[in-house]
C-alpha cells in the first residue's frame, strides 16, 4: 500500500486537528520502530490508519460491532474505545489493508491487551507520546520510551488507568490485562 494514497484516504476521514495528530503518531511510530527493530513500513501504515474510524457516527460503529461479531462487551463499554476495533474492520474493508499485524495494531491501539505484539506496543506508545501530546506524565513516558519499550508502554497504560479512575470512568478489561501482563513480567506478582 502506497503511503501517499493512505494519507489521502485518512485525510478525507479526519478533521484537520486529528490529521495533524496522525502525522505526529506516524513520526513517533517510525522512530520507535527503528529503535526497537520493528518493521518501519508496517509501523508507518498502522500509524496512518490508527484513528481512521474516530469520527464515524456511534450508530454506524454499533452496527459494525454487531455485524462483525466484535466483542459484545464493547457495547456496554466507553464508546471512546469503539473506533479502534471498528477501525480495524473499516481499514480492511475500505482501504484494502489485509496485513493482520497492521490490523491488530489498529484494533488494540486504545485498550491495549495482554500479550501485545511489538508493533501493537509501538503504535500504542506512539499514540501516547507523539509531539502534539502535552498532558501530565507524557514527558516521563517519552524518557522511558528512549530506554525500554515495555517500561514505557506499561507506564502509559498505568497513567491511563489512573486517569480514568480519577474521573470515575470504567476501565475496559483488556486495559487491565495489558497492565497485569507487563507487571507480571517485571515480577510484580511476587511483590518483588
Ligand atoms: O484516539 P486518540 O484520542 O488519539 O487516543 P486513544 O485511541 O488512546 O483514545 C483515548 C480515549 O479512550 C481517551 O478518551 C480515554 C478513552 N478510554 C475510555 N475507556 C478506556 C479508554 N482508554 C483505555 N486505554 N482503556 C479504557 O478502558
Ligand atoms: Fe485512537
Ligand atoms: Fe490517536
Amino acid at each position: 500500500m502506497d503511503k501517499t494514497k493512505a494519507l489521502e484516504l485518512v485525510k478525507q476521514q479526519l478533521p484537520e486537528k486529528r490529521y495533524i495528530h496522525t502525522l505526529g503518531v506516524v513520526q513517533s511510530a517510525k522512530e520507535l520502530a527503528r529503535r526497537y527493530g520493528v518493521d518501519e513500513d508496517k509501523a508507518e501504515l498502522a500509524a496512518i490508519y490508527h484513528d481512521y474510524a474516530k469520527y464515524r457516527p456511534l450508530d454506524e460503529m454499533e452496527q459494525i460491532i454487531k455485524d462483525y461479531s466484535l466483542p459484545a462487551d464493547l457495547l456496554t463499554a466507553n464508546t471512546e474505545l469503539w473506533h479502534a476495533p471498528v477501525g480495524a474492520v473499516l481499514v480492511q474493508r475500505e482501504a484494502g489493508v489485509e496485513d493482520e499485524e497492521i490490523l491488530s495494531a489498529i484494533r488494540y491501539h486504545t485498550s491495549g491487551r495482554a500479550q501485545m505484539t511489538e508493533l501493537e506496543k509501538v503504535i500504542y506508545l506512539a499514540d501516547y507520546i507523539e509531539p502534539g501530546r502535552s498532558f501530565p506524565g507524557v514527558d516521563e513516558v517519552r524518557e522511558l520510551a528512549a530506554r525500554s519499550l515495555d517500561e514505557a508502554v506499561m507506564k502509559a497504560i498505568a497513567n491511563t488507568i489512573a486517569f480514568l479512575m480519577s474521573k470515575q470512568q470504567t476501565i475496559y478489561p483488556d486495559t487491565f490485562h495489558a497492565y497485569n501482563d507487563f507487571a507480571m513480567h517485571k515480577g510484580g506478582h511476587r511483590n518483588e
